[in-house]
């Protein structure tokens, strides 16, 4: 099987410090959480960036020192959000583009998220990938839902994106499908060919389906943004869940893909600076 590709989340937008102490705010943190969960076997980071008192930003410098942060402390292959916060305008949530990471998300369509919703309309999908088209970003498609796939093969039929792609399947986030093994099973069936894909189950749902993505010849992302806590009542720090799913790979007879063959497999540049 191909080797596995770990991805961390490792703070997300939406936790707070008084919820969990091990999120990394600044971008020395995100630095440092890139060494320890690269020494434990991600490949890649999803990064949020904050200000120092823990509040969302998508100020191009600071997602810029946190760039350097993390090349200077490791070789992953980095992912800025375009996600970004619920209220965020899809300017702002594209403005960190600028900075050239090796890739961004894209959510492919609308979603309620908790008591809030994620607008994805097609004319902001549409504005974020000229935006990574202009700044050379891959991106990958974030599916919180059944429909966002068929959204991706719209944008595919107007030309504004391609396949095959990095494929991310966002599964139980209240508003979401479900973080089931038949939704996820479901999903990868609809994939269109060659698609690399990977799965982030939320809260106690990801190491299940971590583990079945493994077996399934998947890859995977875990991270606090996803998931705060490694068992009922114990707080997780990021390293500790990338360590986790890196036992049962080998557990399960699955090789690691380190950031160099991460990038091969997602058809990226081998990493620049
Ligand atoms: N914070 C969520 C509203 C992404 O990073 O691309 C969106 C999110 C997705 O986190
Ligand atoms: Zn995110």
């Amino acid at each position: 099987m191909e080797p596995l590709i770990v991805t961390v989340a490792a703070v997300g937008a939406e936790l707070t410090r008084e919820q969990t102490p091990h999120l990394p705010l600044t971008p020395e943190e995100l630095g440092e959480t890139a060494a320890l969960c690269e020494a434990a076997g991600a490949a890649m980071i999803h990064v949020h960036c904050r200000t120092d008192d823990g509040h969302n930003t998508s100020d191009p410098a600071r997602f810029g020192s946190a760039l350097a942060a993390i090349r200077s402390r490791s070789t992953l292959i980095v992912q800025f959000t375009t996600g970004g916060a619920i209220g965020m305008t899809a300017t702002e949530r594209a403005a960190p583009l600028a900075m050239r990471p090796d890739m961004a998300t894209l959510t492919c369509g609308t979603v309620n998220f908790g008591d809030g919703v994620f607008e994805n309309s097609f004319p902001i999908m549409r504005g974020i990938l000229a935006e990574m088209r202009r700044f050379d970003v891959r991106p990958e498609l974030e599916i919180f839902d059944a429909g966002h796939l068929a959204n991706a093969k719209r944008l595919v039929t107007e030309g504004v994106l391609d396949f095959p792609q990095h494929v991310d399947f966002v599964l139980g986030v209240p508003g979401g499908l479900g973080a089931t093994v038949r939704d996820l099973v479901h999903l990868v069936d609809s994939l269109p060919p060659h698609c690399t894909w990977s799965v982030a189950g939320i809260g106690r749902a990801q190491l299940a389906l971590a583990t079945v993505a493994i077996a399934m010849g998947g890859h995977v992302r875990v991270g606090l943004e996803d998931n705060i806590y490694y068992a009922k009542g114990r707080l997780a720090r990021n390293d500790e869940l990338v360590a986790r799913v890196a036992r049962i790979a080998a557990e399960l007879g699955r090789p690691l893909a380190s950031a160099g063959e991460a990038r091969t497999l997602l058809r990226l540049r081998p990493r620049s600076a």
